[in-house]
């Protein structure tokens, strides 16, 4: 008989509904300071300026085996950020972050590049 009592209250618990003043906030947190999101998530967030006709740094090293956040914003016309090894051929838009994230497992150069026609602009990925 208890048991049917207490699966009576379970029900009415979950059928009643919540006012809507009742309802719990969504709190968002503030961003993670670069420092914060490395120490967290143990990545390193490294942001490129693409730009007529170059990358800006266009050269990066990284340590082997380290998370790695590109945060590329095209400044002037549209680009795309393309690393063939990574299987990565990202479209850039104008004053867009975009955000790539990759795990460089080998230590080698790596050559990526913006594929719209004329723009012959190129960077290394330096993996040690
Ligand atoms: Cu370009």
């Amino acid at each position: 008989m208890n048991k049917f009592i207490l699966l009576f209250i379970l029900l009415g618990a979950c059928t009643t509904t919540i006012p809507a003043d009742m309802h719990p906030q969504i709190i968002t947190p503030p961003p993670l300071t670069d420092l914060q999101e490395r120490s967290i998530y143990n990545i390193t967030k490294i942001k490129i300026d693409v730009q007529q006709f170059d990358f800006l740094p266009n050269e990066i090293i990284v340590p082997k085996g380290e998370k790695v956040r590109l945060v590329l914003t095209a400044r002037d016309v549209n680009h795309t950020f393309t690393l063939p090894e990574f299987g990565i051929d990202e479209e850039l838009d104008v004053g867009e972050d975009v955000h790539i994230e990759i795990w460089p497992n080998d230590t080698k150069t790596y050559v990526f590049y913006c594929d719209k026609p004329g723009h012959n602009m190129q960077g290394k990925l330096i993996v040690s």
